[in-house]
């Protein structure tokens, strides 16, 4: 580069942070102008300890980053799902085949702060409580609003839009070219709850549930309340508290958020529920009244790029559904790619723009329709007789024939196999689950044999697996 290209980025969260990292890295000169103030001297706006699933996609970014190990020392290993049935059971059903499969809980504010500790390190400069109001593309300039709304012009001849599923950056770029913009609203909602660490719980709860010292509940697993059309889930965080998401229909037939517009209704519904995790939220009718209800919504996009003036990358160009824990992870997976596009062609935005919505779109399509997939096995099929015969017939064909079989659920979270394929031979593995469960009811009664020449017979090997 003869000289130093400029890119300014809307947006310091997780992926836009990440993205300055790896472009300043690759010579790019990068400002990044951040709605909200720097959370390493304000504190992290919302207070509370929310947590994230990292999987290998996301932490194979971190580890060209160079971060995959100050991240890893704050997370905490889940290594699969505690499923909790009415009756008040619960057991483990692993994610992997051993811990070398895992996903990581981490915390938002701490994971962002750190991103911002690497980017600014590697020359980012950061501008903060810094809003982006409006884009004009054909004279190259933004317009910002600092906090108290005081608003000014900024030349950006190339800008880059990481300003979440909400982006501004996209409302000015759809006023200027239709992107072709779909949002498909779930219908369903959610609340965050918190499980203090078990030395805050009463000492008789803490007896109870099985005594880990510091944890309520195991802290090595993602804990599943599957309730059939809703559910609860909780991912640990390093203090030894969990934190609690409820997610249930947003309108409608009892149970919704709409029947349960207070305190007293939403306690009766968890203690007929979720009898045995009400006892260890003691700050219920607080958390209940005071966290709000989001949304949910999968976003979809026919153009994500304006030539080389303009680009949408993470949530600002294909939000998704949380089912599948894959959000962050799918978009610290774009920032590898467009920083190795555009070190590529520093000079030729525009092509580097169309590739890389070329490359993404088809592989967050696909995880887009995962994660919606996700969400009816994660609160009802996991309890489900035929489900669990599959999973099972799917396991011993792993075992047997790894070459060709590998769940869809281990594709997307633990390979770096596109979406899109892990998407396209998820349904051909499907399709033969169900023929050879067709007959029997059980895993175990299948003839293994003739299903794993079954297998080989009808699908090609899987791609090598061993990550360079
Ligand atoms: P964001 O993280 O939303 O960052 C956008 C940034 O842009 C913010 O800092 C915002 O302040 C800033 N901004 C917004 N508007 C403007 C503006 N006008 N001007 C300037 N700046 C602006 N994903 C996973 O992979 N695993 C999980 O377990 C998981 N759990 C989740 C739990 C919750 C509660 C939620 C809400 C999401 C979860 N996700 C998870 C999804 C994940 O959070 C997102 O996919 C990810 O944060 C996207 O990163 P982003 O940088 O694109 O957007
Ligand atoms: N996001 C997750 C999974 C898959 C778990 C499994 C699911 C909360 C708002 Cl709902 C959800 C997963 O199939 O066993 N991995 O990671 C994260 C999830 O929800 C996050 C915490 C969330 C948005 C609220």
């Amino acid at each position: 580069m003869a000289q130093q290209q400029t890119i300014t980025l809307i947006g310091g969260g997780l992926v836009g942070a990440l993205l300055a990292q790896q472009l300043a890295g690759r010579g790019f000169a990068v400002e990044v102008f951040e709605k909200r103030p720097d959370p390493r001297i304000a504190g992290f706006v919302g207070g509370r300890s929310i947590n994230l699933a990292l999987a290998e996609r996301g932490l194979q970014a971190l580890r060209e980053a160079g971060l995959a190990q100050d991240v890893l020392q704050r997370a905490v290993m889940m290594r699969g799902r505690m499923v909790h049935t009415r009756d008040g059971r619960s057991g483990l059903q692993r994610y992997g085949v051993d811990d070398s499969e895992v996903i990581w809980s981490v915390s938002r504010g701490a994971l962002n702060m750190l991103l911002l500790d690497a980017a600014e390190a590697a020359g980012v400069r950061f501008h903060f409580g810094q809003s982006l109001v409006n884009a004009d593309f054909d004279a190259r300039r933004i317009r910002l609003a600092d906090e108290r709304g005081v608003e000014r012009d900024l030349d950006a001849p190339v800008i880059i839009g990481a300003d979440g599923a909400g982006s501004a950056l996209r409302a000015a770029m759809n006023a200027h070219t239709p992107l072709g913009e779909r949002v498909d609203a779930l219908g369903h909602a959610y609340k965050e709850l918190e499980i203090p660490s078990a030395g805050v719980l009463a000492a008789d709860l803490v007896g109870r549930s099985g005594g880990h010292d510091q944890f309520a509940l195991e802290p090595h697993a993602l804990h599943i309340w599957p309730r059939g059309g809703y559910m609860c889930i909780a991912l640990p965080n390093t203090e030894g508290s969990f934190t609690v998401t409820l997610f249930l229909p947003a309108q409608g037939a009892h149970p919704s958020f709409a029947t349960l517009p207070d305190t007293q209704a939403a306690h009766a519904f968890f203690e007929e529920d979720f009898p045995d995790l009400l006892p260890l939220i003691p700050d219920f009718a607080a958390d209940y009244e005071g966290h709000p209800v989001g949304t949910l919504s999968t976003l979809y996009l026919q153009r994500w790029h304006l030539d080389g003036r303009a680009l949408l990358v993470g949530d600002a160009a294909h939000a998704i559904v949380p089912f599948h824990g894959q959000g962050m992870n799918c978009g610290f997976e774009d920032t590898v790619v467009l920083a190795s596009l555009l070190a590529a062609s520093p000079n030729d935005t525009a092509d580097a723009f169309a590739e890389f919505q070329r490359i993404r779109q088809p592989n967050a399509d696909a995880i887009a329709a995962m994660a919606l997939e996700n969400y009816v096995e994660m609160r009802d099929s996991v309890a489900d007789p035929h489900y669990l015969a599959k999973r099972e017939l799917g396991a011993l064909l792993a075992e047997r024939a790894p070459q060709h079989f590998m769940a869809r659920y281990r594709m997307v979270t633990f390979t770096h196999l596109p979406y899109a394929y892990a998407f396209e031979r998820g349904r051909a593995q499907d399709q033969l689950l169900e023929q050879l469960l067709r007959d029997s009811t059980q895993a175990t009664s299948v003839d293994l044999d003739a299903a794993v020449a079954a297998l080989r017979a009808t699908l090609p090997p899987l791609p090598d697996l061993r990550h360079g």
